[in-house]
C-alpha cells in the first residue's frame, strides 16, 4: 500500500512536471538586426562583437548582422525590406546615406519595428534615435591636431574618405574644413578629398593617386579605418615613409605595423565594441518601451550607463582615445 502510494505520488509529480513542460512554452526571441555598411570590415565585426555581448546579457535576444558586399545605400534599401518581410524587432544601423535610408526605414517603423543608427546616422525622420561614438566637433579637430603636429603646422594635407555619402565621415570632414580657418592652422592647405569608398584596394590606389599627383604631400587623414590602412600601406610601397604621414581613425589591431615602420605616428578611434553594444541594448530598450524618443530621453546602454536624447534624436559616448607606439600593441589584442 505504502509503495503504491509512494509510486502515485511520484506518477503525479511527474505528470505536473509534464504539464509545465508543455505550458512553459519557449519564450519568442527578440531578432535585433545589426546592419552595417559593409561586410569585411574589422571595426563592424568589432562592433558586431558588442551586439553579440549585449544580447548574452541581456538573454532571449538573436543578433542577425548582415550588410551589403560594397557600402552602398541601394544594398542596404534591399537588406531593410527583407528585414521588415522577416518581421524583426529592431534594425541597428550604419547608414551608408542620411536620406536615401530614410523612406525604408519609415516603413519599417510603421511596421512596429524599432530603428537605431548607430555610427554613421540616418536622417531624423528615419529612426528612433541616432547613437554617435563621440562628439563630431572632437573627432574633426582631434584629427586636424594630429595631421598639423606632424606637419609642423605648415604644408600640403589630403583627406582620403571612406564613401561620398557617409554621414559620418561627411561630418568629420565639415568639422576638419571649419578647424582649419582658425589662424593656428593658417599654414595648412588641405588640397584633395577624395573617396576610397571603404574598400582596400580602391581606398588604396586613391591613396596612390594623392601620393603621385601631390609630390609635396606632407600628410594624409583617412577618417576611416580602411583608408588609414591604405593610405599607410601605400606611403610604405612608395618609399614616402618620413616624408609623408598618416593619421585618421584606425584599428590598433589593424594599425600596429604601421605604427612601427614609422608611416604612421598618432592615430585614435572610440571603442567599437562599446559602440556596438550600446546600440543594441538601446535598440532592445525601445523594443520593450522601456525607452522613449524625444529630445531629453534617457536611454539606458547597460554596462556603459545611460545616454540622454538631443533635440535631434542623438546621443554620444566617450572621447577618442589617441594610439601610438607607446600603446597601440596593447589595444590591438582588443580591436
Ligand atoms: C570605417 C567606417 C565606420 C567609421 C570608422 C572610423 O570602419 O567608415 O563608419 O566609423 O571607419
Amino acid at each position: 500500500m505504502k509503495i503504491k502510494q509512494l509510486l502515485l505520488a511520484a506518477a503525479a509529480v511527474g505528470a505536473l512536471a509534464g504539464l509545465a513542460g508543455c505550458s512553459e512554452e519557449k519564450p519568442e526571441q527578440t531578432r535585433i538586426a545589426l546592419v552595417v555598411k559593409s561586410l569585411g570590415n574589422g571595426f563592424f565585426d568589432a562592433a558586431h562583437q558588442g551586439a553579440r555581448e549585449a544580447a548574452s546579457q541581456i538573454g532571449g535576444v538573436e543578433i542577425i548582422y548582415t550588410g551589403p558586399t560594397t557600402p552602398s545605400a541601394e544594398g542596404q534599401i534591399e537588406i531593410v525590406n527583407a528585414l521588415i518581410s522577416q518581421k524583426v524587432d529592431a534594425i541597428v544601423i550604419s547608414a551608408n546615406d542620411p536620406d536615401a535610408l530614410v523612406p525604408i526605414a519609415k516603413k519599417a517603423m510603421s511596421r512596429g519595428i524599432k530603428v537605431i543608427s548607430f555610427d554613421s546616422a540616418i536622417g531624423p525622420g528615419g529612426r528612433q534615435m541616432q547613437l554617435n561614438p563621440s562628439n563630431a566637433m572632437l573627432i574633426g579637430e582631434k584629427q586636424i591636431q594630429m595631421a598639423a603636429a606632424e606637419m609642423n603646422g605648415k604644408g600640403e594635407l589630403a583627406i582620403l574618405s571612406a564613401s561620398s555619402q557617409a554621414t559620418n565621415q561627411n561630418l568629420w570632414i565639415g568639422v576638419m574644413k571649419q578647424t582649419l580657418q582658425r589662424p593656428e592652422y593658417a599654414g595648412i592647405k588641405l588640397v584633395a578629398t577624395v573617396y576610397g569608398d571603404d574598400q582596400s584596394d580602391k581606398s588604396y590606389r586613391e591613396a596612390i593617386g594623392l601620393l603621385r599627383s601631390h609630390p609635396n604631400l606632407k600628410a594624409i587623414i583617412a577618417p576611416t579605418t580602411v583608408g588609414i590602412v591604405a593610405a599607410s600601406k601605400a606611403v610604405a610601397d612608395e618609399n614616402l615613409v618620413g616624408k609623408v604621414f598618416v593619421t585618421g581613425l584606425g584599428l590598433p589591431s589593424e594599425m600596429a605595423g604601421h605604427v612601427k615602420s614609422g608611416a604612421v605616428r598618432e592615430f585614435a578611434i572610440w571603442n567599437p565594441i562599446d559602440l556596438g553594444y550600446a546600440a543594441t541594448f538601446a535598440a532592445h530598450e525601445f523594443v520593450t518601451g522601456k525607452a522613449g524618443a524625444g529630445a531629453g530621453a534617457h536611454v539606458s546602454v547597460g554596462r556603459l550607463g545611460s545616454v540622454t536624447l538631443d533635440a535631434n534624436g542623438e546621443a554620444a559616448l566617450g572621447p577618442p582615445f589617441t594610439y601610438n607606439a607607446g600603446n597601440v600593441e596593447k589595444f590591438a589584442k582588443l580591436f
